[in-house]
Order: C-alpha cells, then structure tokens, then sequence
C-alpha cells in the first residue's frame, strides 16, 4: 500500500512538474512544493521504517552469542515444558484476530522459514551478530487473520521479572510486516538455548535489544497498548522509561 501510494505520489509530482506554465503561477508552484515537501518527508519517514537491517556474512557472527536480561526463566511451567522437549509448549496468537491459534513448535517448523545474520544491539552497551532461523511473523499473522482494529501486537513471554510479573513487548504492524521480523527457533544453527529465548523468540531486526521478546507464549494483537502493563507498551518502557520505538 506504502509503494502504490508513494508511486501515485511520484506520479502527481512529475505531471505537475512537467508543465511548466502551470507551474509558473503561485499557487500552483506552492502546491508543487508542498507535494515536493510531503514526498520529501513520505520517502524518508515511510521508506526508512521498511528499509532492511543490514544482513552480514557467516565469518562475521560472533563467537559467543551473549545472553542479557533473563537467562533461565526458572519458573515451574517453564521447567516443565523444557523437561519435556518442549513437546507440551504453544505459541497462542490470539486477540484482535479472526482464527486465534495454537502452535506447537513442529508445526512452526513445517513453514517457510527465513535466515539471517544480524547484528543485535542492546543499549546496555554491547553488540553481538547471530544467525536467526525461524518463521516470518507475516505468515503466522495472515494464518491468523487480523482484524481491521488491530494497530499493535503485544508479545507475552514466560520468565517472570519479579511479583508475578512477566516479560512483554510491542510492536506496531510495520514492523509486524517486515520481511526480516521473524519468530526465530534457532541461532547458529542450533535449536533456541536456553539463555537465548527457547524455545521460540521474536527478532525484529530494526529495532533494540529490548525489543527482542525471549521465551514468547502468547502474541496477542491489539488495538491500543493503554491496557498493557502500565500502558507504555513493555516491561522496560513502563519500569525504566525506555522508548516504546527504539528503532536502529
Ligand atoms: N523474555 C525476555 N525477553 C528479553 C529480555 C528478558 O529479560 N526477557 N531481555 C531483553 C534484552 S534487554 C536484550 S539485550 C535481549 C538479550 O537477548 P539475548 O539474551 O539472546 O542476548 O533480549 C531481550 N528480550
Ligand atoms: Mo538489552
């Protein structure tokens, strides 16, 4: 939709550009610098949301993989689903959606998968570059079939950042769509540690770290994040008051 409107766009800006009589009187010269403008301010808003991470080269991803923030989520579910192989677990998709859904780890790994080398950036200050395997989150979305009222998908994650509390994030559905948006089940070519999110976490590639949801159960879609948490859209934005678009 951004491209047909930008090529309208484009379209509208050369017409009116190529005639230059009409474009000799005032106010037909202002409407073509106010279009110039907007285009100016469309490109580099809208296209700068969907331009691509930067994707690197196998000799290039880091020997250690660090982890950071919740290494073991501890609690007694968790334990019970990693003893069992992770059998029992289940990705709910659920909210503002026409079919919710219920996934088990085989049935994500029957999709189209998608790989990556990507540099993770945690603004604790340190950086490190991995190879994500997993499923482009667009595909599970339209399985899932948003409803036109959903604006926002809220990731809820299994470690508990104390009095019950769990992890949880947000995205809008730029960045939902994004081709390299993935939920990832393995980094380096190995199924998800424990340390790293297992057994399935979100890689949004142009935003922070924070952004990354480990040890995802459930993605629910919404149409304002006010009801989430403190409202601000995550743990870290509603605790620490970090930005809701943290984006790189
Ligand atoms: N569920 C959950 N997700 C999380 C966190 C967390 O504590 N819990 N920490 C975040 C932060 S701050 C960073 S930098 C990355 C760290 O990912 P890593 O442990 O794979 O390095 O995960 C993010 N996602
Ligand atoms: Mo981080």
């Amino acid at each position: 939709m951004i491209l047909t409107r930008r090529s309208l766009l484009l379209g509208a800006i050369a017409s009116l550009a190529g005639c230059d009589r009409l474009a000799s009187t005032p106010s037909v010269r202002e409407a073509l610098f106010s279009a110039e403008n907007f285009h100016k301010w469309a490109q580099r808003s809208l296209m700068a949301r969907d331009a691509l991470a930067r994707e690197f080269r196998p000799d290039q991803i880091s020997p250690i993989f660090r982890a950071n923030g919740t290494a073991n989520p501890n609690t007694p579910a968790y334990k019970a689903l990693w003893r069992g192989g992770f059998a029992d677990w289940r990705l709910r998709i659920d909210g503002l959606v026409t079919r919710p859904l219920s996934l088990s780890l085989p049935q994500l790994h029957a999709l189209p998968h998608r790989e990556q080398i990507t540099r993770h950036d945690c603004v604790e200050g340190w950086s490190a570059i991995g190879k994500w395997r997993g499923v482009p989150l667009k595909t599970i979305l339209d399985g899932a079939g948003l409803r036109d009222t959903a604006r926002y998908l809220v990731f809820h994650c299994a470690d508990n950042m104390g009095a019950g509390l769990p992890y949880y994030e947000s995205i809008d559905l730029i960045d939902a769509f994004h081709p390299q948006t993935i939920l990832a089940f393995a980094l380096n070519d190995r199924p998800l540690s424990v340390a790293n999110g297992a057994p399935l976490r979100l890689r949004v590639e142009r935003q922070l770290g924070y952004k990354q949801a480990k040890y995802l159960m459930r993605i629910e879609a919404v149409q304002h994040l006010s009801a989430i948490g403190a409202g601000k859209g995550g743990y870290w934005e509603d605790h620490a008051g970090y930005d809701w678009y943290a984006g790189i």
